[in-house]
């Protein structure tokens, strides 16, 4: 699919020594749940997301006379039969020019790591950009978001700044699969993370989306739930109207993990701790706060609040993490 994009580009050496880049971490307001094509990770859906601004990963590509790519993670190397590393070697054999061709990859995370947000959007979207520099190739960035997908759907996002829709798109090669820069800044809106758990999730996002998409009962409202939550969402951003961006990101969230209830094997992400911090947040906006959340394949729980309340949600939960994702 890579060579779709780069044509014989693919089999040509760079002249210069390096490609670094940087991409932003993302959170999805409307989620992406399940896929209509695996390999080529093509969504059911479109989804909406709003880019972290100076929180993601940074990656430098560089070409090495080796028998094996070289991989670092906030620097330290990787073991080369590590998950992490077998993943990106798999994904950088779309872009080798030659069979014999290895790469040193170095990738810092500025993601607090305490903050337990997921890095392969992230990663992914900036080893594109680092590759499309140390090649030289100048693509568009629809093009960038394609290559970024082939990695992991969610990075077709972070190819971008601010809010990003990303088509669903129609074809079966996905060439109309990407991502969108939706115009428009929030410059207060605030997100903060609740870490509530350091155990290793039970199931990947990946396993979690085929299961539910094949099993359960409810996935087939997810695609009408989405068509009516997109809409609403860039009402929202168009009119910078919080409430409705709120509730409609939060009632977006909770109907994806509905999905997974209904899925056999069921697929719950929740912990005790997340369902108790739900519902300290709905006491919180029913005693008048304007606090909503979502939450992504995982326990954590993330804050969707505006600056001038920055200091009762950090009263309320002092171990918040605040992003400010449009500083
Ligand atoms: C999202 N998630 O829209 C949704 C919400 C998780 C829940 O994108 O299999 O790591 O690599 O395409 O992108 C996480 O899934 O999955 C994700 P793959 P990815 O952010």
């Amino acid at each position: 699919m890579a060579t779709r994009i780069l044509g014989e580009r693919v089999g040509i050496k760079p002249t210069i020594s390096e490609g670094t880049a940087f991409a932003p971490a993302n959170i999805a307001l409307c989620k992406y749940w399940g896929k209509r094509d695996e390999e080529l990770n093509l969504p059911v859906t479109s989804s909406l997301s709003i880019s972290l601004g100076h929180l993601g990963t940074t990656t430098t590509v560089q070409p090495i006379s080796a028998s094996a790519d070289e991989i670092a993670l906030n620097g330290k190397p990787v073991a080369p039969n590590a998950t992490f590393a077998k993943a990106l070697s798999a994904y950088l054999d779309l872009f080798r020019p030659a069979p014999d061709f290895f790469f040193r990859v170095e990738t810092t995370n500025s993601i607090p790591t305490a903050a337990g947000m997921a890095s392969s959007a992230s990663g992914f979207a900036a080893l594109v950009l680092a590759l499309n520099n140390l090649f030289e190739w100048e693509l568009p960035v629809k093009h960038l978001s394609i290559l970024a997908r082939l990695g992991s759907g969610s990075a077709s996002r972070s190819v971008m700044t601010g809010f990003v829709e990303w088509l669903a798109g129609a074809e079966e090669d996905g060439m109309d699969s990407y991502a969108e820069q939706i115009s428009g800044t929030w410059p207060d809106l605030q997100l903060g993370v609740l870490k509530l758990s350091e155990k290793e999730k039970e199931i990947s996002s990946r396993k979690a989306m085929r299961c539910t998409r094949m099993t359960s009962a409810l996935y087939e409202s997810w695609p009408i739930k989405v068509e009516h939550d997109m809409a609403l969402i860039k009402e929202a951003i168009g009119a910078q109207d919080f409430e409705l961006l709120g509730r409609t990101a939060e009632s977006n969230a909770l109907a994806m993990h509905a999905t997974g209830l209904a899925a056999w094997p069921p697929v719950l992400f929740w912990l005790p701790e997340s369902v108790a911090t739900m519902q300290k947040i709905w006491k919180l906006r029913t005693d008048g706060l304007p606090l909503y959340f979502t939450m992504d394949a995982g326990p954590n729980v993330k804050l969707l609040f505006r600056a001038d309340n920055l200091s009762a949600i950090q009263a309320a939960f002092p171990e918040v993490e605040v992003v400010k994702p449009f500083e």
